[in-house]
């Protein structure tokens, strides 16, 4: 990844923009869950990572055990959970005469359970990989681990006691948080039990992203990114509608442009408000997009009016990207995100996302009844002209991408979404692209979301169910609590970060087929 910076970057603060983000700060809905079991970890070359865990004994008999040094035990709450863990320990013996040292790894996966966080060696930080070394120097005593975990195992770890004591626990608990409220959400029974399950592990992701923000990944990378965003706002209208969070998220970047006018690809909120330097294409065209999708459910044209020139501006830059024929200019940097697909050229896909933002904006231009509108149209007119012309293959039959002419799913998906062909046009264009084997795949459930939704306003609604049942179906199978932010079911080691370790196993651009299901009536 090149991380280089091209210019510095200067943050023009809108204050206004940001104090009502503040008030606009969700409640927390609290709820104390437990373990459920105590459970070995074992390796089995025919499940995902290689590691599964297995019933030991129920939760309640860890009260009757104690433990000395180098002794560890795993606990499994049963399900995925984000929120603050405590827990009580007693010494059982002589007096405790040394401090209490303990190692706790918290996982959401059994592979975390079972391979040594120190052997991670991928290019993300390894401050990631969730574990604590804790000395408790006062027994009995509570111990209430420092941060938030996002977690269905804890592996307990007895450094050291002493010669002369043991330690038994009791009251080990998780106060799960999250912004969601679940009392909004109207259940669906459906005749397809897969469907349903897919709806209901969808929402289940969606609530453990949701904090003080829509968080990408409760585990990592616990921020606002607004590709994630995007699809955590749509899966929200269709459940939670939680809406004022959606609100709240837009005013945030909106609050923290660059000098250009420029909305940051991600932010973080602690200790205050602060743009990331990291700057996509169509992560900020994705800015308009969920201004877009905000105003169609809530019509709240107040802040549609407020943020239309934030909005504007990021097609303002993107339409700057375009070269003298109407193409967007192509480099080798991290300059449009699309996919985590390695080797994936990103101009066509990133032209698509051009236009279907181009032409949100040229709705939300009518509604307000903007001046620029005439001169989105007739851009629109001329760019999906330089499209079909420089762009689409004739003799292969398939929109093409950078110099090299690569032929990629994420072009395809994105031409069609973006409404560049006819339905029954994209139908056949999708088809075709599933005999092409030389075609570059996808690798994320971000882009998987794109691939069923292109199908479904294709009108191939029964291979959209299939592709969405298999794809995260996949995921249930190989042991899913929650949806994760990587699936390749021909590489299930796969991650882009060098280490499925550092994965996020719940990941809200994975959330989506509650809204697939819902909004399509599938
Ligand atoms: C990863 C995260 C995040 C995503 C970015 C582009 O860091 O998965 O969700 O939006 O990539």
């Amino acid at each position: 990844m090149n991380f280089q910076k091209v210019e510095e970057q200067v943050i023009i603060r809108d204050e206004i923009f940001a104090q009502k983000a503040e008030q606009l700060m969700p409640r927390l809905f609290e709820k104390v869950v437990k373990p459920v079991a105590i459970v070995n970890v074992n390796s089995d070359p025919h499940v995902i990572h290689g590691w599964k865990t297995e019933f030991q004994a129920p939760f309640r008999s860890l009260a009757e055990r104690d433990f000395g040094k180098n002794d560890s035990f795993i606990l499994d709450f049963g399900d995925h959970h984000v929120g603050y863990v405590s827990m009580s320990v007693r010494p059982v013996g002589s007096p405790p005469d040394a401090p209490l040292a303990l190692k706790l790894t918290i996982g959401e996966m059994p592979v975390e359970m079972a391979v040594p966080f120190d052997s991670y060696d991928g290019w993300l930080s390894s401050s990631w990989l969730q574990e604590e070394t804790i000395y408790v120097d006062v027994l009995p005593g509570v111990i209430k681990l420092p941060r938030r975990y996002s977690f269905r195992y804890i592996k307990v770890e007895i450094m050291a006691t002493s010669p002369k004591y043991r330690v038994q626990f009791d009251h080990i608990e998780c106060m799960a948080v999250t912004s969601a409220d679940e009392a909004q959400v109207n259940n669906i029974t459906h005749e397809d039990r897969l469907l349903e399950k897919l709806d209901e592990i969808s929402i289940k992701t969606l609530a453990d992203c949701m904090h003080e923000v829509f968080e990408d990944g409760p585990k990592r990378d616990r921020r606002l990114w607004l590709g994630d965003l995007r699809l955590q706002a749509l899966a929200n209208y269709e459940t939670f509608k939680t809406n004022d969070l959606v609100k709240r998220c837009l005013y945030l970047f909106a609050a923290v442009p660059d000098q250009h006018g420029r909305i940051a690809a991600n932010l973080f909120v602690k200790p205050q408000l602060i743009a990331d330097d990291t700057y996509l294409f169509d992560y900020s065209l994705f800015f308009l997009s969920t201004l877009h999708d905000y105003y169609v459910v809530t019509k709240d044209a107040e802040t549609l009016t407020e943020l239309w020139p934030t909005a504007y501006n990021q097609v303002e830059h993107a339409l700057n990207r375009l070269d003298e024929n109407d193409i967007l200019k192509d480099s080798p940097d991290w300059w449009s995100f699309i996919d985590w697909q390695e080797g994936l050229n990103k101009q066509t896909p990133s032209q698509g996302v051009l236009i279907y933002v181009l032409k949100q904006a040229i709705e939300l231009g009518n509604i307000l009844q903007v001046k620029e509108r005439e001169y989105l149209q007739t851009r629109l007119k001329q760019i999906i002209a330089a499209t079909k012309k420089h762009l689409w293959d004739e003799q292969k039959q398939f929109f093409i991408s950078g110099n090299d002419r690569q032929i990629s799913w994420a072009s395809q998906i994105w031409m069609v979404s973006a409404g560049v062909l006819s339905a029954e046009e994209g139908k056949q264009l999708l088809n075709r692209l599933v005999e092409e084997k030389s075609a570059v795949g996808i690798a994320t459930p971000y882009m998987y979301h794109h691939l069923v939704e292109a199908l479904l306003i294709a009108g191939d609604r029964d291979k959209a169910i299939m592709e969405m049942k298999n794809y995260w179906g996949g995921m249930l199978s190989d042991g899913a609590d929650t949806f994760w932010e990587l699936y390749d079911p021909n590489d299930k080691t796969f991650s882009p970060y060098g280490s499925h370790l550092i994965n996020s196993y719940c990941h809200a651009w994975s959330c989506t087929p509650t809204y697939l299901i819902r909004k399509y009536d599938l």
